[in-house]
């Protein structure tokens, strides 16, 4: 479950009323203002060598050029924003700095004319000694051995890319680009900038879609990739070791939330991989619930769907646990259940099966279904298949809900999360219990295994977290 915010919306700026007062304000705050957002620091990066092997394998299978460019760092305006890179730009280069942009010609391009020009450019923007006395230095195209760095051959100032585009207009007849996702109300503003931005400068040329290629390349996991996501996990592990020992009931939601997130930071997670949900009783039905300010009660149940991200990739892993350490025989009951669904699907798990929702004899997804919709029942004697209101899972990796296709067979190499989950919000009960799987050539290695999902085990935690804390009470009234 849970997306991380992407969609940013690009704030106009006030026009403001010419008056010598309000220049000199503004002069002045020009003057303290950093000029652009912090970058987000990853913790490492994999090898210049596998970007350059993902660019390659999509300059075999264009016939015009790809024209990509990456975010700007003025994607928002709030003062909290963190820069961090175009999924799919930083996917193909690593790079993780504002105003880049990316062209790779294709593979069979080469006339006599073009035998020699470089097949692929990495544009940067020019050093700005002013900027960077703010937020740092940033890599420029004049920097010495910069193509050795980014693993370009040829890297550019990025106030050439205009007319290089434009004059690749004379050799092409078309070019790539990711156009905008249509289902996301008309897509996501840098698309349809980028879109906007290529129609300006060649306004005869035909633009193609390279989404669908990229897609099938970040489907599949480089082990780089796996070892991030595995840390990402772990990371995420630790978290909800974390929050089993301290649930209790007394506690907010954002405490829980806060101690979660301070493990992940702490053992080097540069963010969030999506916005923290810590739903406790009526707030467990909540898919995506994210007020956290329910002060936790005895008796509550409480899902946690928490995840760090590190170098870029975010784990996804959800846990249900009884607020006061004892499931109630109910709450057990459709714990149960939702474990059951999950055990059904992992013991399904391998290449050629899918998440399909369309409910076709090699979805996962039905497989859970089923499970779900045959044990148990409502208040009304009900079958639950009904409060199972989301699909099993979905890929992950430099985005919590990676891109990929549901009803396509799982294929070796892909990384998806495993989440069935039952909503009654007439009981105020709600599970989920969310996995992250590698899927092998045979079957799946369980990436987030070492989290307890056995309600006995999670129990045997929270007592034992329970009774230190009484000892130490008891030490502190001494
Ligand atoms: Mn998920």
């Amino acid at each position: 479950m849970h997306s991380r915010a992407r969609w940013r919306p690009v704030r106009r700026r006030r026009e403001f009323a010419a008056s010598a007062i309000v220049s000199i304000l503004l002069g002045l705050i020009a003057c303290f203002a950093a000029p652009s957002a912090r970058a987000q620091e990853r913790r490492d990066r994999e090898p210049n060598s596998v970007y350059l092997e993902r660019r390659a394998k999509l300059a075999a299978q264009v016939d015009c050029p790809i024209v990509l460019l990456g975010f700007t760092g003025r994607e928002e305006s709030s003062q909290t924003y963190i820069f961090e890179q175009e999924e799919n730009f930083y996917y193909l280069t690593g790079h993780n700095e504002e105003d880049a942009g990316l062209v790779i010609l294709p593979e069979k391009s080469s006339g006599s004319d073009t035998a020699h020009a470089p097949h692929e450019i990495l544009y940067l923007p020019g050093k700005n000694p002013r900027k960077e006395k703010w937020n740092g230095v940033r890599m420029s195209h004049a920097d010495p051995g910069i193509e050795a760095r980014t693993g370009f051959a040829t890297v550019k100032p990025f106030a050439e890319m205009r007319a290089a585009v434009e004059s690749l207009t004379k050799t092409y007849s078309c070019i790539y680009t990711i156009l905008p996702y249509e289902k996301e109300l008309g897509g996501y503003p840098h698309e349809k900038e980028v879109v906007d931005w290529l129609q300006q400068v060649a306004p005869q040329i035909k633009l193609k879609d390279i989404r669908a290629q990229i897609t099938a390349l970040r489907q599949i996991k480089s082990p780089g990739e796996i070892a991030f996501l595995q840390r990402a996990i772990d990371l995420t592990v630790d978290s909800h070791l974390e929050a089993m020992r301290i649930m209790r009931p007394g506690l907010h939601e954002y405490e829980v939330a806060a101690k979660m997130v301070e493990v992940h930071a702490m053992g080097g997670s540069e963010a969030e991989g999506y916005a923290p949900v810590v739903g406790a009783g009526p707030n467990s039905t909540t898919l995506h619930y994210d007020k956290l300010s329910r002060k936790i009660e005895d008796g509550d149940i409480v899902v946690l769907d928490v995840g760090a991200q590190y170098s870029g990739y975010s784990a996804d892993i959800s846990r249900t646990i009884p607020a006061n350490g004892k499931f109630t025989p109910r709450q057990l009951e459709i714990y149960n259940i939702v474990l059951g669904a999950q055990n059904a699907a992992l013991a399904a798990l391998k290449p050629g099966m899918d998440l399909c929702q369309k409910g076709s004899k090699s979805s996962l997804h039905k497989i859970s279904y089923d499970y779900i919709n045959s044990h148990g029942k409502d208040l009304h004697g009900k079958s639950l298949g009904q409060y199972y209101i989301h699909g099993l899972g979905h890929n992950i990796g430099l985005n919590v809900h990676d891109p990929g296709e549901y009803c396509k067979p799982l294929q070796p190499g892909m990384v998806v999360t495993m989440e069935p989950g039952i909503y009654i919000s007439e009981e105020n009960l709600g599970v989920r219990i969310e996995d992250d799987v590698l899927v092998t050539d045979t079957g799946y290695k369980f990436l987030s295994e070492s989290l307890p999902r056995d309600p006995a085990e999670i129990e045997k935690i929270m007592a034992q977290a329970a009774a230190q804390r009484a000892k130490a009470a008891k030490k502190g009234d001494d």
